[in-house]
């Protein structure tokens, strides 16, 4: 057996050498290494081998199946560098061809659905403020109502970046800087504020159709003089009608998150169904918004604001999500996934 491997090898690297052109080249790859190959049914034959001969021959056999692969390659190179270099001497190769032109291309769906986004609010009187990806676990955790070891932590696994700092999982940090920025203004009183935080966040998180590990949020910030819950479902209503159009309804849910109270979830009935119930709100009727509520008086205080004086709410919206609601998209991990095929269509 280990004879006729030999044989075959040379006689497969006689006949690769003697290969002239590409049409050639695929009839000897089948010949030799394709699914019915003689090198293949020669490796498929192994188990015909008394047991103590196998690990030799097979050992023997997949080694010249690296060196033919080897050498088909490199004759497939020698080949297509020969072809070349006949096109050029016969002056059918015009080097003098401009190159495939690049197209003035556009805004990624991302950056077109923040904009719609940064006009509804801006319309409703809100800037856009941007705080820093890379956070520290006081601002991200610390000052939002979560010392070390509190629980809610577990709801945002984190990309670390040594002890301290990390890759903010959510916006709401940008809650204490902006909040820290305007308590300590050149007037002696804080300034009420009303901005929105768009960014970049992070976790370290399972992948699937509707959950990337790198996503963007929104964050919406509101601190002033009497502002209520009201205020806020207000402010959401108003945004799921100009995104989604002046019909929707929205619903809210109690909820839980340690820098709001009392926090919200909000919904919205289905845009596909109108709240009949279908596949892409699984049957509820409803599609989350987002999550939502009034600013923790810890939080507040925590940004230099006095919560006897000053209320304040708060929300943080996705953004691919509500894109994938808007144009019916069902994969998450086609945003960044870099196909044009994909991005060409927005
Ligand atoms: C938060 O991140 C809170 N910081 C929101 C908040 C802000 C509450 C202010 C109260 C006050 P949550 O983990 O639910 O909450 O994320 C908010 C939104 O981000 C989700 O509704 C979703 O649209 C988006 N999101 C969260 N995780 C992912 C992910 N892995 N992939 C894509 N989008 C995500």
């Amino acid at each position: 057996m280990l004879d006729q491997l030999n044989q075959l090898e040379e006689k497969a690297l006689a006949a690769l050498e003697a290969t002239k052109d590409s049409d050639a080249l695929a009839e000897w790859n089948r010949r030799y290494l394709g699914k019915k190959g003689v090198l293949t049914l020669m490796l498929r034959s192994v188990g015909e081998l008394p047991r103590d001969e196998r690990p030799a021959f097979g050992r023997a056999a997949n080694g010249v199946k690296v060196k033919l692969e080897a050498a088909y390659e490199a004759q497939e190179q020698a080949l297509r560098r020969a072809e070349l270099a006949r096109e050029l001497e016969q002056g059918a190769l015009d080097v003098t061809l401009p190159g495939r032109p690049v197209g003035p291309g556009h805004l990624h769906i991302t950056t077109q659905t923040l904009r719609q986004i940064y006009a509804i609010f801006a319309e409703m009187g809100f800037q856009v403020y941007e705080s820093p990806e890379i956070e520290t676990d006081e601002l991200n955790f610390g000052l939002l109502n979560m010392p070390p070891h509190h629980p809610a932590r577990d709801m945002w696994d984190t990309f670390w970046i040594g002890e301290e700092a990390l890759l903010r999982t959510h916006t709401s940090p940008g809650q204490i800087r902006v909040m820290r920025e305007r308590a300590n203004t050149t007037c002696s009183d804080p300034e009420p504020i009303r901005v929105i935080l768009p960014g970049k966040c992070y976790r370290y998180e399972q992948i699937t159709a509707r959950s990337e590990h790198q996503f963007y949020q929104v964050e919406g910030l509101a601190v002033g003089h009497g502002i209520t819950l009201t205020d806020l479902i207000g402010a959401l209503t108003e945004f799921a009608r100009r995104l989604y159009g002046p019909e929707r309804k929205i619903r809210i849910r109690g909820s839980y998150f340690p820098f709001t109270e009392p926090s919200i979830e909000a919904d919205m009935d289905c845009i596909l169904c109108g709240g009949e119930g279908c596949r892409v709100c699984k049957y509820s009727g409803w599609l989350e918004i987002g999550g939502a509520g009034m600013v923790h008086p810890v939080v507040l205080r925590n940004g230099g604001y006095d919560p006897a004086e000053w209320s304040g709410f708060a929300f943080g919206l996705g953004v691919e999500r509500p894109a994938m609601l808007k144009y019916n998209i069902d994969d998450i991990r086609l945003f960044y996934g870099n196909d044009l095929r994909f991005l060409r269509q927005f």
